[in-house]
């Protein structure tokens, strides 16, 4: 943990089926998974969604009759930052576990697929952000090496029920450009320092240290209407017009 709170942009991911313990939240408002980022500009990437399947989650009353999921500690906070119905009191409707979620199609701001689907990923801590992750497998390494397991071995999608066209569809797609690291820069380091599954700990916080400053300060973006332009110049642009079409939030913690 850092000295000074964190600030995450909340992606609005839009649940388009109700299935399984979901369908409980039917007619209800329009569902909505809240991913916690500290990288808005990468939803041009978007090839799935993080959940932790043992994790406990839960749906919300959000503002505007939307129902927001994430974890009660994500939306206590929320409720802090005026951003629930009632200050200090978030409105439980329906509590979830993260296996409930798996396999829900999403709709993301500015992913360049029409939906995504969600996935489980093992490394998620429920004692930071929402417990949801975008995933953007060519810029973080935790993302690319935790779809590949999900590829490489179908018996990790039998346990959790992940069907093949959740996962097997959906390749890497190049969004910045980082010098030195090409258009693809997750999967360059987690190549370079052979990283082969989601479990080794040790080598990923290596690939990111790596990576994820480099993206930010070095970046240029590839795809979508900054194309050209600098990561850092663009970031908060990007996020702010998310936030301006309700498509994301600011959070802090
Ligand atoms: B980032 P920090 Cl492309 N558990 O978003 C594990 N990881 C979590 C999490 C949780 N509860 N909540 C958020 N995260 C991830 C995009 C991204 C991210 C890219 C590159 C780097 C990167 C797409 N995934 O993060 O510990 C989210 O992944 C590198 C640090 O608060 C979030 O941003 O510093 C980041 O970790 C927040 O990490």
């Amino acid at each position: 943990e850092g000295a000074g709170p964190q600030e995450y942009t909340l992606i609005k991911m839009e649940a388009l089926e109700l299935n399984g313990k979901l369908a409980e939240l039917a007619g209800k408002g329009r569902v909505f998974l809240l991913a916690a980022t500290l990288r808005p500009e990468t939803m041009y990437g978007q090839t799935n969604c993080w959940v932790l399947p043992e994790g406990n989650y839960g749906a919300f009353r959000g503002l505007n009759d939307e129902i927001w999921i994430c974890t009660q500690r994500a939306a206590l906070n929320l409720s802090y930052q005026e951003r629930t119905p009632v200050r200090g009191q978030p409105e439980l409707l329906l509590e979830l576990t993260g296996q409930d979620l798996i396999g829900t199609p999403v709709g993301s701001p500015n992913c360049p697929h029409p939906h995504v689907y969600v996935l489980p990923l093992l490394t998620i801590l429920t004692n930071k952000g929402t417990g949801v992750v975008t995933s953007v497998p060519s810029d973080s390494p935790d993302d690319y090496t935790a779809l590949m397991d999900l590829k490489k071995k179908p018996k990790l999608r039998e346990k959790y029920g992940v069907k093949d066209e959740w996962v097997l569809p959906f390749e890497v797609i190049p969004i910045i450009e980082i010098p030195g690291f090409g258009i693809t820069a997750a999967v360059k380091v987690c190549e370079d320092l052979k990283i082969t599954s989601q479990n080794d700990t040790v080598k990923l916080a290596e690939a990111k240290q790596q990576v994820y400053l480099k993206g930010f300060t070095d970046g240029v973006m590839i795809v979508g209407p900054y194309s050209g332009r600098k990561v850092s110049e663009v970031k908060p642009v990007i996020r702010e017009e998310m936030v301006a079409d309700s498509r994301a939030m600011i959070y802090s913690e």
